[in-house]
């Protein structure tokens, strides 16, 4: 019995990969070459395999940490002393040597000057695939006639364990592909011809033209890459395990797909796991990757359209001829209206809603505000509860820091404001509105008076641009000149939440020793329960109410 510290091995070039799949635990019993984690670099992933087999004594990884070629990974117990090689310094010391150049059957020939503003058409090959041998196309990423830049996938292939891209060894557009899906490629077929500026090869077994000095690392294929550790006889550390096969892996589940599969789906903000994979052994394609964003984007329309239908499993509403019931004149819907009811869809379908409901005692605010009103009138504004409703918001959106957020479009990510817009709906003959005014928490209450009515004017009379509507944290909806004791909003989405204000009424308060008569606010909060909990919610809307009570708050 023998220990033997387990490295990362030759990486391709590649640096700080990451650990995504710790694939053993510590006691686990292992074969040689058994996956015992798995890495990620830019364009693909790979199993880290057991050098040797044995046990795993110790795991110093974890999901999420970055790792190099060298670095200590954990610890084996092997079966007998002898065969324990040092794999890992054994391979750093055939490194050590001198690099043999890439692709070595084609020596090297000095570049000639004048062919760097030329464009020369180039074969394109399948680089060293680490032993592995006739493996399957299993999708093609390009076609005659594509621009691609040097590193871009051109086509993927997948061995036993796992696929991966060939990447382009050159920037230019594709001439021809001479391979099509279901077709075997080994190392150095060539694959298509490409028309590249002379001189914008990076060198490598997958480039035709040769490059001067080619160092392994600068290869054209995928990192990370495995080592071997007989590999001294080969042109490059060449290892017996499929070192550029990659297998993919997503954190959450066993989705087979190619890097470049995956780094769309990342960029799309695609769920792999969501997509119905139609590709060989389960692997999802890109054509896959299309038609589920083609599919969401029709369940999308649907849904913002009215008809609810579908996309979330309701069942679309049924179409009812009104005329049967009485007399009725159909007109079209505004613009503005129909964007209205699209976005109440989406946010009221999208957004998990919470409303907490509060009243504010604004005796004296309304008593104040009172004393104020000829004063502001004076001064050319008018001084209804939305400035100081404005005011107390901004400050309680400060106050509560986490209550001043939106959620990440990717759905893992929580952005954090350090500015505060609030938006105001104004009710216009066309339809809703929400104007936004900007750095709340910057202005007094004459200017927010006076800045709130002149967008009310600018919404009711169509001069709203489009900026003027975007960027609010959070949407203040005042029904109070119109009546009603309480009302549930939508949340203006990606806005954190809505503050619905209701007529204020004059009730009978318990003081502690009386019954006395109060000016009571109804507010009513909706928030998305998704960016915020009710704890921060609760804080909000407590601190504000609190402002609202007494206004002198504002001044601490
Ligand atoms: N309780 C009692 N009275 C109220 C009140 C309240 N909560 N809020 C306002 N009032 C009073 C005002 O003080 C004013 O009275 P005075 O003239 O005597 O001072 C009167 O109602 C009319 O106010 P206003 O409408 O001129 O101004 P405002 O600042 O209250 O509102 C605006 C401005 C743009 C918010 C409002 O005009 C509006 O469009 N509201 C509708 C918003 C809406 O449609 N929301 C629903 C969207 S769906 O979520």
């Amino acid at each position: 019995m023998a220990k033997q510290v387990i490295k990362v091995p030759d990486l391709g070039g590649a640096d700080q990969v990451d650990v995504i799949e710790i694939a053993v635990a510590v006691g686990d019993t292992v074969a040689e070459e058994d996956a015992l984690i798995v890495v990620e670099g830019d364009k693909a992933s790979m199993d880290v395999p057991a050098p040797v087999a044995g046990k795993i004594l110790s795991i110093s990884v974890k999901e999420g940490d970055k790792v190099s070629e060298g670095d200590v990974i954990g610890e084996m117990e092997t079966g007998a002393a002898g065969d324990v090689a040092e794999e890992s310094a054994e391979v750093v010391a055939e490194e050590a040597a001198p690099a043999p150049a890439v692709a070595s059957e084609e020596p090297p020939a000095p570049a000639p000057a004048a062919a760097a503003a030329e464009e020369t058409e180039q074969e394109l090959k399948v680089p060293d695939l680490g032993g592995a041998e006739a493996v399957d196309v299993i999708e093609l990423s390009v076609a005659a006639g594509d621009s691609v830049e040097e590193g871009d996938a051109l086509i993927v292939v997948e061995g036993d364990k796992a696929s991966m891209d060939v990447p382009s060894s050159a920037s230019g557009t594709i001439v021809s592909l001479s391979v099509k899906e279901g077709d075997k490629v080994s190392t150095g077929d060539v694959i298509g011809v490409i028309k590249a500026a002379a001189g914008g090869v990076s060198g490598g077994e997958g480039a035709s033209a040769p490059a001067p000095a080619p160092a392994p690392a600068a290869a054209p294929a995928p990192a990370p890459q495995a080592a071997a550790p007989e590999a001294a006889h080969e042109p490059s550390a060449s290892p017996k395990r499929d070192p550029h096969v990659e297998r993919d892996h997503t954190p959450s589940a066993e989705v087979y797909a190619g890097p470049a599969v995956r780094k769309l789906a990342r960029e799309l903000g695609v769920t792999l796991n969501k997509v119905k994979p139609t590709g060989p052994r389960n692997r999802v394609t890109k054509d896959d990757l299309h038609a589920y964003i083609k599919e969401q984007v029709k369940k999308a329309e649907s849904g913002a359209a009215g008809g609810v239908g579908g996309g979330i499993g309701i069942a679309p509403m049924p179409e009812i001829d009104f005329s049967q019931f009485g007399p009725v004149t159909t007109e079209p819907m505004s613009k503005i209206h129909k964007i209205t009811a699209a976005n109440m869809s989406r946010n009221w379908l999208n957004v998990p809603h919470v409303t907490q409901f509060d009243d504010a005692d604004i005796t004296e605010l309304e008593d104040f505000r009172k004393a104020m009103k000829a004063e502001a009138e004076k001064r050319g504004v008018k001084l209804t509860p939305v400035p100081f409703l404005l005011k107390a918001a901004a400050a309680a959106l400060r106050e509560v820091p986490s209550f001043n957020v939106s959620l990440h479009n990717d759905g893992e990510h929580i952005v954090k404001k350090d500015y505060v817009h609030i938006g105001m709906a104004v009710d216009t003959p066309k339809g809703l509105m929400v104007p936004v005014i900007r750095d709340v928490d910057k202005k007094g209450l004459y200017d927010l008076a006076e800045e709130a009515t002149a967008l009310a004017i600018a919404a009711r009379d169509g001069k709203l641009k489009p900026r003027d509507m975007q960027g609010a944290c959070f949407t203040i909806s005042s029904l109070g000149a119109i009546g009603g004791t309480g009302f549930t909003p939508i949340v203006n989405s990606p806005e954190v939440g809505i503050l619905g204000v209701s007529k204020l009424s004059v009730r009978p308060e318990w003081n502690g020793k009386e019954f006395v008569p109060r000016k009571m606010l109804p507010l009513a909060l909706s928030y998305d329960h998704r960016a915020v909990n009710g704890g921060d919610a609760g804080r909000f809307l407590t601190y504000l109410a609190g402002v609202l009570a007494d206004v002198r708050r504002l001044l601490l």
